[in-house]
């Protein structure tokens, strides 16, 4: 165990850094092993005269430090394994330092490492520390200059602005000069060193600037880059247009790594992706590849103003930088791809992830106030809640009032480092409405629970609307406050019709009444349209009532929201012993009727007909839950379905399927969506006319959307058909790592009995590489997230094999370690001999010698 006690950083103790960086220069002499970096820092003095200068600094070597050229003797500065301090220093001076590092034996793949032979940075959130000494911390902003030199085997070198000079040196070395004329803290620096191929292209933007627009790849995967590259031309193009906002450099860089712990980073003018959210082509990607890598290149583009040009005075600000461009980056892809479709998509991870965090021990405010490790912050609730902040904010302005503060916000903290105050601060001021209350969204952590009952008196034909709200407590916040919650809300009559267009309800106290006049027939409510408000809403609506928003709501989103919920309070009683065998085949007929809408998309479709997750029915079911008797009672549905729905399941994956040439566009997409999901529904049923057509699909598949929607119903199906079909797939992908890490995803994810062993052997498998983040991921956390019933096998075996896997990585790579933890945090919620045996496993991991700060502060709050 450790005997130090980590001591958290607070928002309370914020302080500015008494020093300015005006500019830093660094040179770096690369080699795998002993990488030299010296920074020349012009400092001058902005605070207290007498504040010493301390910069962060870790696992470097100093070699030499210098004020001024003059070297400091061993009584003028203290090294310690964090920092490196000078009591005394003029008031204006360059201090120079020399280090070394070992980019090759850095598998925590923060700061300088290697992946694939060639040098990359990853420095947020404090990545730039093991790099070299310096006030690593977002609101100290300065101008870059950067050298690197190295072998000719490295014919690339790049850095963040400008490309002012390059050439060879003596041997067989060469160099590269960078400059980046904007001011920027440490966590946006990054350098790029290696053998890549690079595809050119280049965009003119709205002031008519030529912008030049380079993505690196490994040599061979150029054609694999045009997809992200189509991407960002659109993304920048959509940010002139939607928010005003035009790319500040001459150039623009994307390099795309195998090795990389989280999805991508936005450094000023070079962003570094994970490659598997950058290489696409329709061989080796599905659709949802496809649809990511759009997301994420715009998102980290759009970073460039929410993030770069104004970014966080400190890491408790992160959402600042965060949520408004997940916000961004969502509204693009509505643009993009069809709002509702995305609503959908976007309402679904938020619930699945951020729910389920806001409802368990590591529930915390969008914005902390306190943290051990910053790394454990990049969460669900900090983005996604983040966003959705954001779009009530929007809800609750209107459109025209909401750019208007934006514009604000962008000209008077252009440059500056800043705080979600002086963010909400712009909207006040230009809405001219009291925000103040709105505030408390960003403090108050938990997911608002929202109960909507309703008369009517048919004599005076008025509406009554009950509205009431509840947060509970959640860890540190015994007590809430009530939120504003944008509530938006339409009626429908029985027959279907729409009775009253959508109207925004505010609801901002515990409780409130409405009241509709003019409703001239007994109506059929349809709250929360578009999920207008992140929260758990109750109603007493009948099943007859979900029927007609079903089949008829206008808005799209509650017509999805409605069968999801049928659905969900059918498995719901069946798995507590008491099946609605009428209510299941009403559902069947009725997602029937609703596949068979001339007027719906398929992409839609495909989403009517996929069912309540099983991670989702675990978070929604009141009792304990039991995750082998929610997969049961959801599969019995999706049997029913299947035999129910056959003809039109069977009719519709043949109709759906396409004989031209494969396009990545969202209407092309959605069509392959809705085959997947009628092959889906079909392997419930697995008789031989089924299974001949699943095993056709997947035979017969030209790309890998369909042939990933071939593969899991095999898998699904067990027995030869998935050895057949397995075996298969990995001779032909065997050489392709991307493909492969679906190989293995695809397999944590099978429901057969036996996938404990079959996991467990696959960590023996010769490919398996576990430093290597999306091959862990691919396995491990699929495993332990997305296959909950056997995740939670009652012997406890699935438990202490994620906890091995956690203690194993966290020894060479805490980030990416603390990412398994949150599946064995949530004990609570499962049934008490379950949760037993996942807080044995906590406990054992809290006891283990030399744990990582991200994996202790995780595991600690997972067992208070
Ligand atoms: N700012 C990035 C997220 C990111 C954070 C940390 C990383 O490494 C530890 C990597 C990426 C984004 O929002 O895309
Ligand atoms: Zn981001």
């Amino acid at each position: 165990m450790r005997t130090d006690t980590p001591q958290p950083i607070r928002l309370a103790d914020y302080r500015p850094f008494p020093f300015a960086i005006e500019t830093t220069r660094l040179v770096f002499d690369l080699s795998p092993s002993a990488t030299r970096v010296r920074a020349e820092l012009a400092i001058r003095r902005t605070g207290d005269g007498d504040a010493p200068l301390v910069l962060n600094g870790e696992r470097l070597k100093l070699l030499s430090v210098t004020i001024d050229g003059q070297a400091l003797s061993a009584n003028q500065y203290a090294v310690d394994a964090e920092h490196l301090t000078v009591p005394e220093t003029p008031d204006q001076f360059v201090l120079t330092t020399e280090v070394e590092i070992d980019p090759l034996a850095n598998k925590a793949l923060t700061g300088l490492y290697m992946s694939g032979g060639r040098f990359c940075t990853q420095c947020e959130a404090e990545g730039f520390r093991t790099i070299t000494y310096f006030p690593d911390r977002p609101d100290v902003l300065s101008r870059y200059s950067v050298r690197i030199e190295a072998d000719g085997g490295l014919p690339h070198l790049l850095s963040n602005g400008n490309l002012v000079d390059q050439g060879s040196l003596d041997g067989a070395r060469h160099f590269a000069e960078w400059v980046d004329p904007f001011p920027k803290p440490s966590y946006l620096f990054a350098l790029v060193a290696g053998d890549l191929d690079v595809v050119t292209d280049s965009f003119v933007t709205m002031s008519g600037r030529e912008v030049a627009l380079k993505i690196f790849v490994d040599p061979g995967q150029a054609s694999r880059a045009t997809y992200a590259l189509d991407s960002l031309k659109r993304a920048m193009k959509w940010d002139e247009e939607a928010f005003g906002r035009e790319y500040d450099l001459d150039l623009f860089m994307i390099v795309a790594v195998r090795d990389f712990n989280f999805g991508a980073m936005e450094n000023k003018g070079l962003n570094i992706f994970n490659s598997s959210l950058l290489l696409a082509d329709p061989e080796t990607a599905t659709d949802a590849d496809f649809e990511r890598i759009e997301a994420v290149v715009a998102h980290e583009y759009f970073h460039n103003w929410t993030g770069n040009r104004i970014t966080c005075r400190d890491w408790f600000q992160l959402c600042l930088k965060e949520g408004f461009t997940v916000f961004r980056d969502q509204s693009f892809s509505a643009d993009m791809r069809g709002a509702v479709v995305q609503r959908i998509k976007d309402v679904r991870a938020l619930r699945a992830r951020q729910f389920a965090e806001d409802a368990g021990p590591l529930a915390h405010p969008v914005r902390p106030s306190s943290y051990l490790k910053i790394d454990n912050f990049y969460t669900a609730t900090i983005y996604e809640k983040g966003s959705e902040i954001i779009r009530m904010l929007k809800t609750i302005l209107g459109a025209e009032a909401f750019r208007k503060g934006c514009d604000l916000y962008f000209e008077r903290h252009d440059g500056e480092a800043t705080t979600v105050e002086a963010f909400i601060a712009c909207f006040t001021e230009t809405s001219g409405q009291d925000l103040s209350d709105f505030f408390a969204w960003y403090e108050q952590a938990g997911t608002p629970a929202v109960t909507l009952t309703s008369d009517y008196d048919a004599q005076a034909s008025v509406l009554t609307l009950n509205l009431r709200q509840s947060t509970a407590p959640t860890p540190g916040q015994p007590t809430k406050r009530p939120l504003p919650i944008p509530v938006a809300i339409g009626l429908l009559s029985q027959g279907g019709e729409s009775l009253r267009d959508t109207e925004v309800v505010l609801l901002d106290k515990d409780a409130m009444t409405v009241r509709w006049e003019g409703v001239a027939q007994p109506p059929v409510l349809s709250a929360l349209r578009g999920f207008s408000a992140p929260v758990n809403l109750t109603t007493d609506a009948r099943p007859s009532d979900r029927y007609v928003l079903f089949s008829a709501d206008p808005d799209l989103f509650n017509r999805w929201e409605a069968g999801q919920t049928l659905a969900r309070d059918l498995i719901l009683a069946r798995a507590a012993g008491a099946p609605d065998e009428v209510g299941e085949e009403r559902y069947a007929e009725a997602l029937g009727q609703a596949l068979v809408d001339e007027a719906a998309e398929p992409a839609f479709k495909a989403l009517l007909l996929s069912l309540p997750s099983e991670p989702d029915l675990t978070l929604l079911s009141e009792e304990p839950a039991d995750p082998l008797a929610l997969h049961e009672a959801r599969d019995a549905l999706r049997i029913r379905i299947a035999i129910h729905l056959g003809d039109l399941l069977r009719r519709l994956h043949g109709e759906m399927q396409s004989s031209g040439e494969f396009s990545p566009s969202a209407e092309a997409a959605g069509r392959r969506a809705l085959r997947n999901a009628c092959a889906d529904m079909l392997s419930a049923d697995p008789h031989d006319e089924n299974l001949t057509r699943l095993v056709g699909h997947y035979e017969a598949s030209r790309n890998m959307t369909d042939m990933i929607g071939g593969l899991y119903p095999l898998v699904c199906i067990g027995g030869e058909a998935r050895e057949k079909a397995l075996s298969a797939f990995y001779d032909t992908w065997a050489a392709e790592p991307l493909v492969l890490d679906k190989w293995f995803s695809i397999q944590s994810r099978d429901p057969n009995p036996d996938v404990l062993d079959r996991v467990v052997a696959l960590t023996r498998h010769p490919a398996f590489e576990p430093t290597n983040p999306n091959r862990l991921r691919a396995l491990v956390s699929a495993f332990a997230s997305f296959n909950p019933a056997r995740f939670h096998d009652p012997s406890g075996a699935g438990y202490r094999f994620l906890a091995d896997q956690i203690l194993t990585v966290d020894k060479f790579n805490p980030m990416t370690a603390a990412r398994l933890v949150e599946p064995l945090g949530a004990w609570r919620r499962y049934k008490s001999d379950l949760g037993a045996l996942m807080r044995q496993e906590l406990e054992r991991i809290a006891v283990h010698p030399d744990l990582s700060k991200n994996v202790l502060e995780l595991v600690t709050k997972s067992l208070t």
